[in-house]
């Protein structure tokens, strides 16, 4: 570490403010993280000590944020994409006079109960503005929130106005999903995008030549973003850098910064064992000697933490709401089902889908719903006819063209709900929801209404085969914590389950769509049935059920069909959400599944999920391998999931 980089670097600040001195700002940020990790024994000193200085000028000159009020709605927002560096969103927050992020936080990094969890995770009081740590995700995310921010601002101007700055490391760039969104970011000419990457050449198992060789700048210049390469601790360099991202430039930045991981560690700066945790006493002391701070273990000078403290700006106080507005649901719902009940379609739920989104999305706000599909818009049923396509000169609309982007797609969504203003849904076929998975996982963690159309949910898509046809899915679906996984069995039931998936507000939903035709089975009714997850379809005769079949999308119809050649004690249960039934009161759940009679489950997926609505004694009808290349019809023959093959199941049963 050379002497000018110690030196201070002061500026004349506004009248009133004291003169910042960057270098012990920056410094203030190294000491916090490093003294946080040695008391928690554990995280990662690297990033924060090689990041500090970019964060440093990035809030000191640019960063819009008023630190009273960390929900302005027009804040800038900063996402730390390389989340193991959690300590340095921890740092600023405390630094910049955050209510919530207090010096006992950052002295409780990583303890239970603490704002100051292991990787960041959202938290807007905090000023966490997404839940990171899976590498890849956080920028994936700042495209949705750049993308969110240009929609509204092509309805709202001013109001909603603001950039996106997002700190990423090589892992991020390694990572697929990254590949994905930055590639769509370059596409829609996101310019107010601006990703700083911490090119330190290091990661955990040595350095990066050891598996990335590739030029990141001609690969993201190819993307279509504008590239810069900076010396990352000089803060004149940070400072011109985004001066240019801001105004030179329509497209994406990306500001390579090349950084000293472990900047100021005496062994360890620019080596691979500066990414985790820094505890050695020795190392510690260097460090402190090496940054010119002889200060105690969590103590920030108080010249040092005024100038922190100066920073921000005030945030209007007659700021407009820009909740999303569902005020006119209701009514189209309602008016929805009146015309299903009255028409009785036998179409594919995707097309109940698709018929449902064609009023509600019309009766809404234009901006209320971002669509998209991942190139299955025919097939996904997610475009309407108001849809408005989202284009890199035309922000002023409701459609996005995702691409073959599974990943990127769910990613981005999780950035467009963060960014709030916006409920964003978009399609794919049930069976890719494999390559979206951590991105939807991410979601429920994060609680934000995300919303997946999955279409073609099971060997009823038909002749495109078992690479094509979910099988475990459902069930792997159903396993993920705090989402929703409907599958609807007929129009009315898709429309209901809509009404749920927007009026989730602290979850994501999946909605599991067929693609082969099924008969309307419910009549009119103005109660939303599929809020109560599974409800009596058809009643049996008598005081108790001898039989009850549970079965979702698809096969409610088979269990009716079943049910009608079983003779009058059959109960007929329609399961459209598991994940709602076992939220109800304990009465109502063992009021279905507490009796003595022979319980049936009817799904054309695996039983996984089953066992806890039919026992284990309960019979399944349904899926135990991969489907195979035919016409539905023939599927369903040959892989036993019929009426005939509940009924013989049955029978069977009752004959011990
Ligand atoms: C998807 C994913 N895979 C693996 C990891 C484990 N991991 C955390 S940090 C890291 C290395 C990241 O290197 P880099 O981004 O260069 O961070 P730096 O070493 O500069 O802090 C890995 C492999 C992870 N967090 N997420």
């Amino acid at each position: 570490m050379s002497q000018a980089q110690t030196a201070p670097q002061e500026t004349q600040a506004p009248s009133g403010s004291p003169s910042l001195d960057y270098k012990q700002m920056a410094n203030a940020i190294r000491a916090l993280s490093v003294d946080a990790i040695k008391k928690a024994n554990s995280g990662h000193t690297g990033m924060p000590m090689g990041m500090a200085d970019i964060a440093t000028v990035l809030y000191s000159k640019f960063l819009q944020f008023d630190p009273k009020n960390p929900r302005w709605f027009n804040r800038d927002r900063l996402i730390i994409s390389n989340g193991h560096g959690s300590m340095l969103p921890y740092s600023l927050s405390y630094l910049t006079g955050n209510e919530k992020i207090t010096l006992d936080e950052i002295k409780n990094f990583r303890q239970l109960g603490s704002h100051t969890p292991g990787h960041p995770e959202v938290d807007f009081d905090a000023a966490i503005e997404t839940t990171t740590g899976p590498l890849g995700q956080g920028i994936s995310n700042s495209v949705g929130f750049a993308l969110a921010e240009r929609i509204l601002n092509a309805e709202h101007g001013e109001n909603v106005d603001h950039y996106t700055y997002v700190f990423v490391g090589d892992g991020c760039l390694m990572e697929g999903v990254s590949h994905e969104s930055s590639s769509l970011a370059g596409h829609l000419g996101l310019s107010k995008l601006i990703a700083f990457y911490d090119d330190n050449k290091v990661t955990i198992d040595g350095t990066t030549d050891l598996a990335f060789s590739e030029d990141v700048k001609k690969r993201y210049e190819a993307y279509g973003w504008h590239i810069q390469s900076i010396d990352g601790h000089d803060v004149k360099a940070i400072e011109d850098a985004i001066i240019i991202a801001q105004n030179e430039t329509e497209k994406p930045s990306l500001i390579c910064c090349e950084t000293k991981i472990g900047y100021g560690a005496p062994t360890l700066e620019g080596q691979p064992k500066a990414h985790g945790a820094i505890t050695g006493d020795d190392e510690i002391a260097g460090i402190r000697e090496n940054l010119d701070w002889p200060h105690a273990p969590f103590e920030i000078p108080a010249n040092i933490l005024a100038m922190w403290r100066s920073l921000g700006t005030q945030s209007p106080s007659d700021e407009q709401s820009f909740e999303v507005d569902l005020s006119s649901l209701d009514e189209e719902i309602a008016k929805l089902k009146e015309t299903i009940v009255e028409e009785k379609p036998s179409k594919a739920t995707r097309q109940m889908s698709g018929a449902c989104l064609e009023k509600i999305i019309p009766a809404l706000p234009l901006h209320t719903m971002v669509g998209g599909s991942a190139d299955l818009t025919g097939s996904n049923n997610t475009k309407v006819t108001s849809s408005k396509f989202i284009s890199d000169d035309n922000y002023h609309g409701n459609y996005i063209n995702y691409g073959v982007r599974e990943h990127g797609m769910a990613a981005i969504m999780n950035g467009m709900a963060l960014h709030g203003g916006i409920i964003p849904y978009a399609g794919t076929f049930m069976q890719f929801a494999d390559y979206s998975r951590p991105a939807i996982r991410l979601a429920a963690l994060m609680e934000q209404r995300v919303i997946h159309v999955l279409t073609h949910d099971s060997i009823g898509l038909g002749e495109d085969g078992p690479t094509h046809q979910p099988v475990e899915h459902l069930s792997a679906l159903r396993a993920i914590p705090n989402l929703y996984v409907y599958r609807p069995c007929d129009g009315i039931e898709t429309v209901e389950c809509w009404e749920l998936a927007l009026k989730s507000t602290t979850a994501p939903s999946v909605l599991a769509l067929t693609r082969q035709g099924v008969p309307t089975v419910r009549e009119a009714d103005p109660v939303n049935k599929s809020s109560l997850g599974a409800y009596i379809l058809e009643e049996c005769e008598g005081d108790e059920p001898e039989v009850t079949i549970f079965a979702s999308g698809s096969e409610v119809q088979l269990a009716l069909e079943a049910a009608e050649k079983l003779g009058g004690g059959v109960r007929v249960v329609s399961v459209p959400c598991m994940d709602l039934f076992w939220e109800q009161d304990g009465e109502y759940i063992q009021s279905l599944i507490c009796n003595n009679s022979i319980k049936v489950g009817v799904e054309a997926g695996i039983r996984q999920s089953w066992d806890r609505l039919i026992g284990g004694h309960g019979i399944f009808i349904g899926m135990d391998s991969f489907g195979a290349s035919a016409p539905a019809e023939e599927l369903f023959e040959h892989f036993g999931i019929t009426a005939n093959a509940i009924v013989e199941a049955v029978q069977k049963r009752q004959s011990k």
